[in-house]
């Protein structure tokens, strides 16, 4: 008999996921470039229902028609050439469904190439890691719906399900490329989730001089309300781990240099591309890329003085609830950023993008899973048409309440030398976005003055051009 689907690639991500799958009620044939790995995977698995193939065309055999087949291999080249392997044994109506961390505008071009055989293609996002792909991830399905509808059943099976109505977090996204780019919008919020958790860290580290466990136990309490979410409580938990070999908390002895792999960097080129505006996302990608020159910072600082650090003299309760305000405050900068994002590009590339089910899909499984994005979720049900989070009347609200501690947090930090790109950032974002007026006249006059670019009056219609070379 055969299997009700394949995945391709053995790797943690594609045998979690097969085992996922699996688990679920579901045969499941697998294969993977290197025949041994395959081998491997059944025979850790022995009682499963997961049958290992080793030649393309036995695998594409082994399948039920239409045949459904998941790709879980490396992003980019890896990916072509698995494809091209594929299609000479597929038909037209079979659905190939791409779960890597593919750039959209690859899934752009497969999914048209592949239209013209009449294979469908979906691109995936799966978010949440190898748990989350064991255990339930988020996943962001984006291709031909109706191909989609025929894998739905079992997208739905395996996703995570949300806690406040047991919702799986899946949901149709989008034609072609728009799973793959709502999937890497996640992580460039991600990125900056991370970034200003990281920033709340470092100022009640050295502004406020408390200890590692003294942060875990604040994390901790902040994981109960506003800011409950996986990243918090993931820090919670990290800070309160010790490193085997010297006893010191593992943070300290862990090297202050971030890796990343790009998918943070293409939200930011998204934005530049579309002429959207994403300052905290694009601060959290550049602190990683300062954060990598080591060697270059220890040399500058042993050169470059700045300011001492003065010990904090205030009361720090109430400062460290200062700072869990300009946190949650920031984090809305960001996904409104984030989202308003989303908006362009929906246009740019006609997906028609649901922000409120896409904020959903976010709630449990992955990386930025959150309570609050039952916020955005409400915000878009209020009116699906909201061009920025921040003009619905909850964000309004508490950003409006949360201000003054953000100001008071970057300029106490700005003024102790704690670098907090993404903090100070979110409130340049809040006081741009609600200026009626901003000092781009001086721009355009300038642009005028060299280059005579012209520009637009406050008082009438119409393009001028002033003579400054008048003598
Ligand atoms: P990797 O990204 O490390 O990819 C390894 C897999 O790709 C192996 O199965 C490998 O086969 C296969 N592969 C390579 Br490499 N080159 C190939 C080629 N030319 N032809 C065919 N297969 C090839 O695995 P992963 O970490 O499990 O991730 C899988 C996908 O899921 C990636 O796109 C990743 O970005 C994405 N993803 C990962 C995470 C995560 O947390 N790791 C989360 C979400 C999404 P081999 O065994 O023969 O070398």
């Amino acid at each position: 008999s055969k299997q009700q689907i394949g995945v391709i690639g053995m790797a943690v991500m594609g045998k979690n996921l097969a085992l996922n799958i699996e688990s679920r009620g579901y045969s499941v044939s697998i294969f993977n470039r290197t025949g041994e790995r395959t081998k491997e995977v059944a025979a850790e698995h022995p009682d499963k229902k997961l049958v290992p193939t080793y030649t393309v065309e036995e695998f594409v055999a082994s399948l039920e028609q239409p045949r459904k087949i998941m790709l879980m291999v490396k992003a980019g080249k890896a990916t072509d050439l698995t494809i091209q392997s594929l299609l000479p044994h597929l038909d037209k109506g079979d659905i190939l469904i791409d779960g890597g961390n593919t750039f959209f505008k690859d899934t752009i071009r497969r999914n048209e190439e592949l239209a013209d055989s009449g294979i469908n293609f979906i691109g995936t996002g799966v978010s949440g890691g190898e748990e989350g792909a064991l255990k339930g991830p988020s996943i962001m399905p984006g291709g031909q719906k109706e191909a989609y509808d025929l894998v739905a059943p079992i997208f739905e099976k395996i996703a995570a399900v949300a806690e406040e109505d047991g919702e799986p977090c899946v949901t149709y996204i989008g034609p072609n490329g728009a799973g793959h780019y709502v999937k890497m919008a996640h992580n460039g919020i991600e990125y900056g989730d991370m970034q200003l958790i990281a920033e709340s860290y470092d100022i009640m580290s050295r502004l406020l001089g408390l200890s590692v466990d003294e942060m875990a136990d604040i994390f901790k309490e902040w994981n109960t309300g506003e800011l409950d979410s996986y990243l918090i409580e993931i820090t919670a938990d990290i800070l309160t781990h010790k490193d085997e070999e010297t006893g010191k908390p593992i943070v300290d002895v862990i090297l202050d240099t971030a890796g990343n792999k790009g998918t943070g960097k293409w939200t930011s080129q998204s934005a530049l591309d579309l002429g959207v505006p994403l300052p905290l996302i694009t601060e959290s990608v550049f602190a990683r890329y300062i954060s990598a020159m080591k060697d270059e910072r220890v040399e500058a600082s042993s050169k470059i003085k700045g300011v001492d650090v003065q010990n904090f003299t205030g009361d720090k309760k109430v400062f460290i609830e200062k700072i869990r305000e300009a946190l949650y405050f920031s984090k809305i900068m960001s996904y409104a950023q984030g989202f308003a994002q989303l908006r362009i590009a929906s246009e740019e590339y006609g997906w028609d993008l649901q922000y409120g089910n896409i904020a959903k899909i976010f709630r449990a499984g992955c990386i930025i899973r959150a309570k609050f994005l039952q916020k955005i979720t409400d915000a878009y049900d209020r009116n699906p048409e909201l061009k920025n989070l921040l003009l619905d009347d909850y964000f309004n609200d508490v950003t409006q309440r949360y201000q003054q501690s953000v100001r008071e947090v970057v300029a106490a930090a700005i003024q102790a030398g704690v670098p907090v790109p993404t903090f100070s950032s979110a409130i340049a974002y809040y006081d741009s976005y609600r200026s009626a007026d901003l000092p781009a006249n001086i721009i355009q006059a300038q642009r005028d003055y060299f280059g005579a670019h012209t520009f637009e009056r406050k008082d009438k219609e119409g393009i001028f051009h002033h003579e400054w070379y008048v003598d």
